[in-house]
């Protein structure tokens, strides 16, 4: 246990705060006043740590990450920081002595949704293990006033409901206004002389002012507490009559509602970009002011500038903090009045950026005009940069105009910011092996060619602290009882399980606790959906952001197919099984909305269906978010990872399943091909094309679904369900654009644009070989346990470990109390 905390003293802070906050006694207390009583009594015992985590950093003049993003998935923290300080069953009997379950206290919790998918929730795995590694990091991003939104399914389609997380306060965020900074927009740059120098200043901006929140990033049982700094915007005068009078009366309006609007909501789109100015703010917003505030703390306590990049690192999640890299060069050139060549160096020493996806239509790309009238000064710094660098391309390719078009930064009116974050760091990664391949030998080829020391792979992890140990304590439980602890911080240390996979008793052991998981998930199911689904049968997850390369349609097109078979023939010998979806759809896209409608339509015919004795069930989970993600990874038989190959960059979710011991059903894309690798392909079910088909058909055409569908009767039936009412007999046009989207060229170039049809038989096929191997009840648990014990690789400590040794070179730090 961490020396912070004594049971005593927690009861005592919870009753204090009670009173406090509330002015109740405990048997007054409402389930959430008493979540907000436990949160600052937790808060209380590790503010100590928090302090002193800081010191020792100051102390030891380590070097710091800054993991500069502008997502940050978190889910709740109670639960978690109890684990951390490894109070768990302490906490659990003071609520028991009080009168309270921490299940439902926990359930209180506003679950902060400051990111959309996998990258946000990479980031939210990789704040933990570097605290519990001991490695010096910020966590830099925004205070969103509206994350995620929550979802509701009316009718079958989704409504977006503001999810307003701070409604009741944040009981573990500080209010950090010493540390606020102005952060200018628009205006124009002057240059002044002074001394026989040029100086260039901003003038006639708008400005506001950043103030940060901290929250507590807590290491498991180590005394380190991080931190993850997001940043508010308030305006910097709020306007008075005063102003009125000189006639500034619209410029403070202005300014005070610049503020608000910019961190007023997270844009929905995963693996999209929507190229909307208040979203190039919203990074030069939260960048600036994370930047600000590493330059003017290393200069506290050091005296050269020069070796910036010696204490400091700058990790860029994507490119949407690449401008950090033109920011950096101002502030070095414009503050420190370095020269070009020395502010560069720094700079390049700096930064180092992170690529997670292929998808042409997720590259940010902002017309100049936008980025120039937003960014003057910025924008001055990129064109020299681009400058520079195409005199470079000049001098590696003479006369080569083919390398300037494709590497340029600026071309064609456009800032390219993938181009921009390559040249201005000296690390590239992907996600996955196959990703960094891909990056290197098609996507960025030109680049990798030109400075090949930059890319390096840095496959994805999920930290077993959430998705195991609090997620799942039945399974943990069980781990630790066999194999004992180690695989809390050290996560390969799981494939000791392996011993216990052929033995009968353990596989029973292994199966009763999936089945409870599997109890526990139909509860929620049947509360939240009012479906009642039967833990006895397979359950068939897929989980994840709604998008088309993920292709859920492909999932519940096979659905479809199914209950045709059943339909022909309802003595069919099949093991029951319950299809599980949970997707949000950005908000604008048509598409993927229209296939949670389908998803839905498809369910309630199917699951009111009596004539198929319930064979099959379908469940739409509403709020596919990180908190009920716990309980879903925990009951899952079947995981599907089953993205057209190549476009998942990684996936983490499939890691997750892996952990509590479904078995993939998928293609061999992103981190799947590692899963596979570490798993064997004996314990999981693989189908489809591979990236190289998947690339070769892209490149060279020759597919046609339209062959597919006039040759293959059980295809063409499901297709043509679509647009005969079957599932939408009210509106028989509904699924049209979905049947168009497959077999139509006219809404892109190539119809079914993600190989839905091609890969369907073999889809079918993986499928039936799960509904034969589910019978086998011994085969299936040993391959679980296999998997569970498999899943070493899969860790964020791992990833971190790897950072650190090959990007950051971050020094690992003692906290004692
Ligand atoms: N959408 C990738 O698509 C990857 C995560 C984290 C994604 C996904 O395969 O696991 O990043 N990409 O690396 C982007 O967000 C751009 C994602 O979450």
């Amino acid at each position: 246990m961490s020396m912070g905390f004594d049971k005593e003293t927690f009861k005592k802070s919870v009753l204090f705060n009670m009173k406090n906050v509330f002015r109740k006694t405990v048997d007054e207390a409402t389930k959430e006043q008493m979540y907000q009583a436990v949160a600052y009594a937790v808060k209380d015992v590790i503010i100590d740590e928090w302090i002193a985590t800081h010191k020792e950093y100051e102390k030891q003049d380590v070097k710091t990450l800054y993991y500069l993003s502008m997502e940050f998935l978190m889910g709740r923290a109670l639960g978690n920081s109890i684990i951390s300080f490894m109070a768990q069953p302490d906490v659990k009997e003071v609520l028991e002595e009080l009168g309270f379950d921490l299940n439902a206290i926990e359930d209180q919790e506003p679950d902060p949704a400051l990111g959309n998918g996998g990258l946000g929730r990479l980031a939210a795995c990789f704040l933990d293990s570097l605290a519990t590694l001991g490695y010096p990091a910020y966590g830099c991003g925004i205070r969103y006033r509206y994350g995620m939104f929550k979802q509701k399914i009316e009718n079958g389609y989704q409504i977006e409901i503001p999810d307003d997380w701070l409604k009741n306060g944040y009981p573990f965020e500080i209010r950090r206004a010493e540390y606020a900074t102005e952060v200018k927009f628009g205006g124009y740059v002057k240059v002044v002389r002074e001394n026989g120098k040029e100086r260039f200043v901003q003038e006639g901006y708008q400005s506001v002012l950043a103030v940060p929140y901290d929250m507590p990033i807590i290491g498991y049982g180590n005394n380190v507490v991080n931190t993850l700094r997001i940043w508010d915007a308030q305006a910097i005068n709020t306007f008075s009559l005063d102003s009125f009078d000189k006639g500034d009366y619209q410029k403070a309006v202005e300014q005070e509602n610049l503020a608000k609007t910019i961190v007023e909501v997270l844009y929905p789109n995963d693996n999209h970009y929507a190229g909307k100015e208040l979203r190039l703010k919203q990074q030069y917003f939260f960048i600036s002011a994370s930047v600000q505030r590493a330059v003017l703390k290393y200069m506290e306590n050091h005296d050269d500038i020069h070796k910036f990049y010696e204490k400091n690192v700058f990790q860029l999640n994507d490119t949407h903090p690449t401008v950090a890299v033109p920011e950096l060069m101002r502030i070095l050139l414009d503050n420190y009045g370095l020269s070009w060549d020395e502010a560069w160096e720094i700079t390049t020493k700096t930064c180092a950026y992170t690529n997670h996806t292929i998808m042409s239509e997720a590259l940010e790309k902002w017309p100049i005009e936008l980025f120039s009238r937003l960014l003057p000064r910025i924008y001055q710094i990129v064109e020299e940069i681009n400058r520079r660098f195409q005199q470079k391309i000049g001098e590696m390719y003479p006369g080569n105009q083919d390398k300037v078009r494709k590497m340029a930064i600026v071309y064609d009116g456009q800032v390219r910011m993938a181009n921009l974050a390559i040249v201005g760091g000296f690390s590239v990664n992907g996600v996955a092996r196959l990703h960094t391949e891909i990056l290197k030998n098609q996507e960025l080829k030109d680049f990798y060619e030109m400075m090949p020391e930059k890319f390096n792979n840095k496959t994805n992890g999920i930290t077993q602290r959430r998705f195991l140990l609090h997620g799942n304590p039945l399974l943990s439980e069980w781990v630790t009882k066999k194999i004992g602890n180690e695989w809390i911080t050290n996560l390969p240390h799981i494939h000791r399980l392996a011993v216990y996979a052929d033995d009968p008793k353990c596989q029973q052991e292994f199966m009763d606790i999936k089945y409870q998981n599997k109890v526990r998930l139909a509860n929620y199911i049947k509360e939240h959906n009012g479906i009642e689904v039967d833990p006895r049968s397979i359950f068939d997850v897929q989980v994840k952001r709604l998008h088309e390369y993920k292709r859920q349609l492909m999932n519940i097109l096979h659905v479809m197919y199914l209950y045709n078979q059943l339909k022909d023939n309802p003595n069919l010998d099949m093991v029951p099984r319950t299809f599980i979806f949970g997707a949000k759809a950005a908000a604008g896209y048509r598409r993927a909305k229209l296939t949670i409608k389908l998803i839905n339509s498809v369910a309630e015919v199917i699951n009111h269906d009596r004539s198929i004795g319930g064979k099959i069930k379908v469940v739409f989970i509403e709020d596919y978010k990180v908190s009920n993600a716990e309980i879903i990874f925990a009951a899952a038989d079947v995981s599907e990872q089953i993205s057209t190959a190549s476009k998942e960059a990684s996936g983490t979710g499939n890691m997750k399943f892996m952990l509590n011991g479904a078995l993939t059903l998928g293609t061999m894309d992103g981190a799947n091909v590692e899963i596979v690798e570490e798993v064997g392909a004996e314990n999981a079910f693989i189908f489809g094309m591979t990236s190289d088909e998947v690339i070769r058909y892209e490149r060279e055409g020759g597919y046609d679904p339209m062959e597919i569908f006039n040759n293959n009767y059980e295809i063409r039936r499901v297709l043509m369900q679509l647009i005969n009412g079957y599932y939408s007999p009210q509106d028989p046009e509904l699924f049209r654009d979905i049947y168009n989207s497959l077999l139509n060229t006219i809404s892109s170039d190539r119809a079914d644009t993600y190989f839905i049809l091609k890969d369907f038989p073999s889809y079918g096929e993986a499928q039936k070989r799960i509904d034969q191997a589910y019978r086998d009840e011994s085969w299936w648990a040993k391959a679980a346990i296999l998997n569970v014990a498999n899943s070493g690789k899969f860790t964020s400590d791992r990833t971190i470990l790897e950072y650190v040794r090959d990007i950051w070179h971050l020094e690992k730090v003692n906290v004692e109390l």
